[in-house]
């Protein structure tokens, strides 16, 4: 019998997340180089109302009151990236040292507000001259992560403990190389797959390169989590279809870091799409053990079912049903015969489930399949939020979110799982990839014409429950945010 403890551990590290294309802005600023999104941005049709990056929340010249802001909510931690192509514009050769002074300039003032840095290296801002040889479907650009992963050691392995190396790989490939919905907009299911193994071999080859830089560096994958469950648990193909997408979404991504192996299901599951011969020898003994711990970023939870008969229709529902624009290509190799069953209940603007029972299960799961630490990276919720004539923020939905969800943590970590932290997505709204600004994750409401920031009800919520370190119950929000301390 276990018990949902009352508080969170005092070492629980609480903060709030971002990423360096979706806050910064300056994008032809301070020497930084192109990316593959700059360019995908720029590409019609590609982006919700052709927005980009460009300015973003022009944290580029806002970091400081931007610290100054987490420092205020009372964040212990705080979750960014480096955006590649700011350090090394090329992603080869040489490198920025105005870059580099941007994200000195960052770790310092977050240092001297007691504030801990965890930083990212790779949020999908890959340099465009590395994509114009062959992006990730290269070996060379896994060579030159490495490359630019030990240097980031170097310039901030003092200062900096906490490093995640790839955020997502599920996304970068599959919605990148798969699906063509984020750049570089490719749709090729094989592509995808071989994408996919790159980018855990970067992972590898960053950690051991990071880690003859300084040895007690602690440096995870963080991965995006899919929660498939079988439409009908006793149908033997319902729980095949399962297995296939969690081989895909999830165990793929931290099998080979833990046991040197790739899931059973994976390669049978997909020979029909690829001979598999990116995958060479020596590759999976490189993985095996390269990880400190395991980020877990999740939004919503999942039901799929085998469907032979699955048609045009199910499809777009599918990729709908994840966030994706409806069309032909979807994320998921080997899915001829699988469909997501569309989400129930409230939904929010992404169109995903609120679903706080399935994340504390993915915990628990993550937990029992890896037994290593696990920061939670990202978990939040995007809804149509108004300002109020007051000039308040009620985003009651994003409350009720995070109770539901920081809760499941809580209980969790009441049942043994090893939860060490949890990262708000996120500080604030911003470029949210294809759906462009239309989507606002953010408990710092920005105003996109006067960049000006606005507490909502949710920030002064979050601060109460840093404060306490406990799940303040939802009811107290609008007082919370009527009286600011
Ligand atoms: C994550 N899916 O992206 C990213 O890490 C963030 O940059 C992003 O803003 C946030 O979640 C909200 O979307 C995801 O299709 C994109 O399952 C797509 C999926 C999951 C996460």
């Amino acid at each position: 019998m276990t018990t949902t403890p009352q508080t969170f551990p005092d070492d629980f590290l609480f903060g709030a997340a971002t990423a360096s294309y979706q806050i910064e802005g300056g994008a032809r600023e301070g020497g930084r180089g192109p990316s593959i999104w700059d360019t995908f941005c720029a590409t019609p049709g590609k982006v919700v109302g052709g927005d980009s990056g460009d300015v973003a929340c022009d944290h580029f010249h806002r970091w400081e009151e931007d610290i100054d802001m987490m420092a205020e909510l009372g964040l212990q931690a705080y979750r960014f990236s480096i955006a590649w192509p700011r350090v090394q514009p090329l992603g080869t050769g040489e490198f920025n040292a105005e870059g580099i002074a941007f994200y000195r300039g960052i770790i310092d003032r977050l240092k001297s507000k007691g504030i801990t840095p965890m930083v990212t290296l790779y949020h999908w801002d890959l340099p465009q001259a590395l994509d114009d040889q062959g992006g990730w479907l290269s070996r060379g650009t896994v060579d030159a992560f490495a490359v630019y992963a030990r240097r980031m050691a170097e310039e901030f392995g003092a200062d900096v403990d906490m490093w995640a190396t790839l955020n997502e790989p599920w996304v970068a490939a599959f919605v990148g190389y798969g699906a063509g919905a984020h750049a570089p907009g490719h749709a090729d299911d094989a592509e995808a797959l071989q994408v996919a193994h790159h980018l855990n071999l970067a992972h590898a080859r960053a950690y051991r390169a990071m880690k003859e830089v300084r040895g007690d560096l602690r440096i995870g994958l963080v991965n995006n989590c899919h929660t498939p469950r079988p439409w009908d648990p006793s149908s033997e193909a319902d729980r095949a279809a399962a297995d296939h997408i969690d081989a895909l979404a999830n165990t793929m991504f931290h099998d080979p870091f833990v046991t040197g192996e790739y899931p059973a299901v994976l390669l049978p599951n997909t020979a029909h799409l690829t001979d598999w011969s990116f995958l060479q020898d020596g590759d999976l003994e490189e993985m095996h053990g390269q990880v400190d711990w395991f980020g877990v970023n999740y939004y919503a939870s999942h039901v799929v079912r085998h469907n032979p008969n699955k048609g045009q229709e199910t499809t777009k529902l599918a990729t709908l049903a994840d966030g994706h624009k409806a069309g032909a290509n979807s994320p998921w190799p080997g899915d001829e015969e699988i469909e997501f069953m569309p989400p129930t209940g409230k939904l929010t603007e992404m169109g995903w489930n609120v679903d706080p029972s399935a994340f504390h299960a993915h915990l628990i799961k993550i937990h029992r399949e890896t037994g290593k630490p696990i920061y939670v990276t990202e978990n939040g919720s995007a809804w149509n939020d108004q300002i109020d004539e007051d000039g308040r923020v009620r985003d009651t939905d994003r409350v009720e979110y995070f109770h539901g969800h920081i809760g499941a943590v809580l209980k969790a970590i009441g049942e043994g799982a090893d939860v060490r932290g949890y990262m708000a997505w996120s500080l604030m709204d911003n470029f949210e990839w294809a759906q462009g600004y239309a989507k606002r994750f953010g408990i710092v409401h920005v105003d996109y014409d006067s960049l000006e920031r606005r507490w909502k009800d949710s920030a002064y919520w979050y601060q109460e429950v840093l404060r306490q370190r406990a799940v303040v119950p939802v009811e107290q929000a609008d007082a919370l945010a009527a009286t600011p301390p």
